[in-house]
């Protein structure tokens, strides 16, 4: 095998998978796409479980060896390739950057998770039917996503858990703009590898609920959502092309 050689297993819409697309576009690093129906439920084939037992996307596959976590992903990317580092050198920039990677695992994914499987929902419709359903769980390797397909048989999430959600993307877009009023960037003065993992949780915030980015409150966030859409990273990782059956799946 050649060095180097990098397939990503990864989502059409998934804003996991957006953060590891924009890092490999910002290496220049050329990879091999696998891209999932998550609605067909393709996350849970045992060929895929074989790389990812969590059964989400994404997973990098290096060199043979499979990577999964999309900010784990990115920092190893980082480790592997040294063109256009995306780390701080600073210590404590880079604590900060480490932080954001954190939130956007822990509360941006928290934001945007519900209202994105209730509008895809439908798609899914065929692995969720009463006679069909019992086989779709049991791929299903962790109870907490087989309770969450469970809930989209069951009609989907109800308006309070949505609220919860809405009133988290008011948490996330908070965050962003008290940290872009005094830095460029959301680790300091350099793009890094904080920025790659809010942006595709802000974009998406931007596509489902736009009213809540209006207005004086978010000025600092909607420059630094512009300038983060303005990096040559930006299309090929968000409205990516580069698979045969990018056109058939839905995106944001
Ligand atoms: N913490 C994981 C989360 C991965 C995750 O939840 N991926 C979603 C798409 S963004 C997925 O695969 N959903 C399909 C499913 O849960 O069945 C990461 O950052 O990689």
């Amino acid at each position: 095998m050649s060095a180097n050689t990098l397939a990503l297993y990864h989502g059409m819409a998934s804003t996991c998978s957006k953060k590891v697309r924009m890092c490999l576009y910002e290496k220049g690093a050329p990879f091999a796409s696998h891209l999932l129906d998550l609605q067909k439920f393709e996350q849970h084939a045992p060929d895929y479980l074989a790389l990812n037992p969590n059964g989400v996307v994404p997973t990098l596959v290096h060199n043979g060896r499979a990577i999964v976590e999309s900010s784990v992903i990115i920092d190893y990317l980082d480790d592997v390739f040294a063109t256009n580092p995306l780390k701080p050198q600073d210590p404590f920039e880079r604590a900060q950057m480490r932080l954001w990677m954190k939130f956007s695992d822990d509360v941006a994914y928290q934001a945007v998770y519900a209202p994105t499987w209730q509008a895809l929902r439908h798609r899914a419709e065929a692995g969720l039917k009463s006679g069909a359903l019992a086989g779709t769980l049991s791929q299903i390797p962790s109870p907490e996503r087989r309770d969450r397909w469970e809930k989209m048989a069951q009609g989907g999430f109800s308006d309070k858990e949505l609220e919860a959600a809405y009133a988290r993307m008011v948490v996330c877009l908070d965050k962003v703009e008290a940290q872009t009023r005094h830095r460029p960037w959301l680790a300091g003065a350099a793009f890094s590898l904080a920025d790659i993992a809010m942006l595709p949780f802000i974009d998406r915030i931007s596509n489902l609920r736009p009213e809540f980015l209006e207005g004086p409150a978010y000025e600092a966030l909607r420059d630094w959502l512009a300038r983060g859409k303005a990096r040559k990273s930006f299309e090929p990782a968000f409205r990516f092309k580069d698979d045969p059956r990018a056109a058939e799946l839905p995106n944001f």
